[in-house]
């Protein structure tokens, strides 16, 4: 102890302090136990990764502080908004009243600045558990914390040797020096810069140097651009919010259990040990049967307890975490000497995930599992891509038949943890009642970054009525190309995998491409309750659904549910902006765009520096049909000026005749996403006269030089190039028949 009081007054403030814990304990023993936390959330500024941003902590901390409980208590948790904007906290796993649920505009109202909201749940679980912000992108810059229940040594569940030995709580993270903001809007604009960073541009260059241009081009004809495991660079990643932390108290024989969520807002992890196998315990907070395995990927928002073994002094045994992209990894150190690594993971081998993409897409864009029947992660698809399974790239040899190799990860001396390895230690039955089966295919599109479930957004769809005591089946299938980590608040389910009465009960269940997953729970607690994917730029582009009950009681805490459902439908509405302007000596040229899920209004214009040359803008507003949207019908207007004079005719293919020099049109047409990524564009103006054309954007040259054409009936064409400098800035050339040849800088937003 440490507690050097100065003066006789604190001294007396101490012991009153102590009389009054000493009167709380004596009150608990004797009732129900209180444990109360205040949280106070405010801006700051961190250098995570080498530069000073702005974040957001609690406390003073990021992450926010750990919260421990014992079943039994009653949680009180104070939150104290100074923030200049509204937030909320959401218990990830817990159940608990809904309107402590902490979802704005679904549980309660946003808790705005300056004000304070108060949490009180009984804590009626146990095990490792965490909480977060569920109010825009604040997860993202801070607002991910560890929330610890521990069972009471009575309850018939405690493991000894399980629940009693020493343990680490471990929170992972992840750091971009971008805004969170910017990143989605990135995202929505089919951004390649955070593949630049990557390194996983697979340009043609890097095709033919490596032998898969024939790849290459199948995934182009199919309409697909790269491909890719994750979707965002980060800078960083971190364990507790740090990159290199050392627990060297421990001895060899020690056992240590790693409480371990992924706080991250959208990476899986692999997590693997230095000195050997590690027991999974639990899983999402509940118990799970001991199982010994040598790597596990942690989903997004999962948490996983794993006990490992020190095997001898004076080594420091890494425990690491790398992100699935392997971009990026971050380590912890237990025991105290020399430094063992754990095996690291090659970088991925993108063409040969492309190959297997190539052979499992049809061209209308759905998938083809090609009758493997796929779930719980048991065939993980990506294995092509995994050196250590696989083998090293070899650039000389094409591998052979890919199909041979989803297999392998069977074949393979490294035991990787799936779904279908997990056992409750007790029957997870549910209660006999009737049951609601509902399906769902998770769905969306790369292109233009649409998230959604059967092809529906959470705005476009109604709640799920389900009535409280019957049981709900879910069916879901993974339509989509990427992985999905589906969470249900306020309820666990079972996740059906073949171990009979003994399905372990979880809340989130991550739904590789490809694979279907059944899982049920009992509708047991009364509310709205979500139900979302935890990418969190999935779930803000509107992918999830939100259970209500059928006659529950109104909300105490949804004081405004007109304004709180306003809220909630724009949150997926809300359009994204984009803008590219090209400085060139011939003129400028660009585009200004705004996206949502189903519309794009864009206006593009070339304006040449001679009035000869003239100007031209074009602006169309089109609707996305489709669920990979290759469609877009649209309405436009078209504006021309330039002075070649009234002779000056111009005569389209069609034979049609137009001077152009003052043209105002009203147009309709469509644009059709062709094989090779082309857009054709058809468009009937009011002045009569027709419009066909091509266009293809951002072909991929080499990692960073793109080229682009447009060429149409009216004898127009275009070809250009950039090269790509910094995620704003571009040197880019590019001839155009009306205005010749210009280079110059092109600047994008
Ligand atoms: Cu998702």
């Amino acid at each position: 102890m440490n507690l050097r009081p100065k003066n006789g007054d604190r001294l007396r403030l101490l012991n009153a302090f102590v009389f009054l814990v000493f009167c709380n304990l004596y009150y608990t023993t004797n009732a129900q136990k209180t444990v109360r936390y205040d949280l106070v959330v405010r801006d700051t500024s961190v250098a995570f990764a080498g530069v000073t941003k702005h974040a957001i902590s609690v406390n003073g901390q990021i992450p926010m502080p750990t919260l421990y409980f014992t079943q039994g208590d009653t949680a009180e948790i104070v939150v104290h908004n100074k923030l200049k904007q509204s937030t909320s906290l959401h218990w990830h796993g817990l159940f608990l009243p809904n309107e402590f649920d902490g979802v704005p505009n679904v549980t309660q109202m946003p808790i705005e600045p300056d004000s304070t909201f108060i949490y009180r749940f009984p804590i009626i679980q146990s095990g490792t558990h965490w909480y977060h912000s569920h109010s825009g992108l604040q997860e993202q810059i801070g607002m991910y914390g560890m929330f610890i229940m521990s069972k009471k040594e009575d309850d018939s569940t405690f493991r000894a040797n399980i629940d009693d030995i020493q343990s680490i709580n471990l929170i992972l993270s992840e750091w971009t020096n971008l805004k969170p903001e910017n990143v989605h809007r990135m995202l929505h604009n089919a951004t390649d810069w955070f593949a630049i960073k990557k390194g996983s541009t697979q340009s043609y260059a890097e095709a033919i140097q490596q032998g898969y241009f024939k790849t290459k081009v199948g995934n182009e004809w199919k309409r697909m651009t790269a491909m890719d495991v994750s979707d965002v660079y980060y800078d960083k990643v971190l364990f507790n919010g740090n990159s290199d932390l050392v627990y060297n108290k421990f001895k060899a024989g020690d056992r240590v259990r790693l409480r371990i969520a992924n706080g991250g807002a959208s990476s899986y992890f692999w997590l693997n040990y230095a000195g050997g196998k590690m027991t999974v315990v639990a899983n999402d907070g509940n118990d799970v049967e001991p199982v010994e395995v040598d790597r596990l990927l942690i989903a997004v928002s999962e948490t996983y307890d794993v006990i490992i073994t020190l095997p001898q002094d004076s080594v420091a045994y890494e425990f690491r975490a790398t992100s699935e992209d392997r971009t990026q990894t971050v380590s912890i150190w237990i025991g105290n000497g020399i430094r063992k690594l754990a095996n690291p993971l090659e970088r991925l081998k993108y063409f040969e995930g492309m190959k297997m993409m190539n052979s499992m897409m049809n061209m209308d864009g759905s998938l083809d599992d090609m009758g493997m029947n796929m779930s719980l992660n048991q065939m993980d698809m990506n294995v092509v891509m995994y050196p250590e399974i696989t083998g090293p790239i070899d650039k000389q040899k094409n591998p052979k038949d890919t199909t041979q190799n989803y297999r392998s990860n069977e074949l393979s001396d490294i035991t990787t943890l799936n779904y279908s390895m997990l056992r409750a230690p007790n029957s997870t039955i549910l209660p006999a009642d009737s049951t609601l089966t509902l399906r769902f295919e998770l769905s969306g599109n790369m292109n233009r970054y649409v998230w959604s479930m059967n092809n529906k957004v959470v705005s476009e769809s109604d709640k799920i009525l389900i009535r409280k005591g019957q049981n709900i089946k879910m069916i879901i299938y993974n339509g989509s190309m990427m992985r999905h980590p589906m969470h249900l608040h306020g309820h666990d389910f079972r996740l059906l995998n073949g171990q009979g009465f003994n399905a372990p009960l979880k809340n989130i269940v991550d739904i590789m491409p490809m694979e279907t997953d059944t899982l049920e729970f009992n509708a047991n607690i009364e509310g709205d309750w979500f139900f979302h994917c935890h990418i969190l730029y999935h779930m803000m582009s509107g992918m999830g659904r939100i259970f209500a009950y059928e006659n529950q009681s109104k909300n105490p805490k949804l004081t405004n549910p007109k304004l709180a459902n306003r809220n909630l439908m724009w949150e997926d509405r809300r359009p994204h902006f984009m803008i590219h302007n090209g400085f060139e000596t011939n003129g400028n040229d660009g585009e200004a765009m705004l996206t949502s899920t189903r519309w794009t209004l864009s206006t593009e214009w070339r304006l040449g520096y001679h009035a000869m040359h003239g100007y031209e803008i074009e602006t169309h507003l089109g609707r996305h049909f489709g669920k990979m949207q290759w469609f877009m019908p649209f309405i436009g207007y078209d504006w021309r000026y330039r002075t070649r004079g009234i002779n000056f005719q111009e005569e389209n293919i069609f034979g049609q005749s137009d001077t152009k020099d003052t043209r105002k049109s009203f147009s309709i047409g469509f644009q059709y996403t062709l094989p090779m990524l082309v857009k054709l564009e058809m468009e009937y103006f009011t002045n009569g006269t027709f419009l066909v054309q091509l266009k293809r954007e951002d072909i991929p040259i080499s990692k960073r030089l793109r080229s682009s054409f447009i060429v149409n009936s009216d004898k127009e064409y275009m070809i250009g190039m950039r090269y790509i400098m910094t995620r704003s800035i571009s040197v880019s050339t590019h001839y155009d028949s009306d205005m010749g040849w210009g280079a110059g800088i092109t600047v994008m937003y």
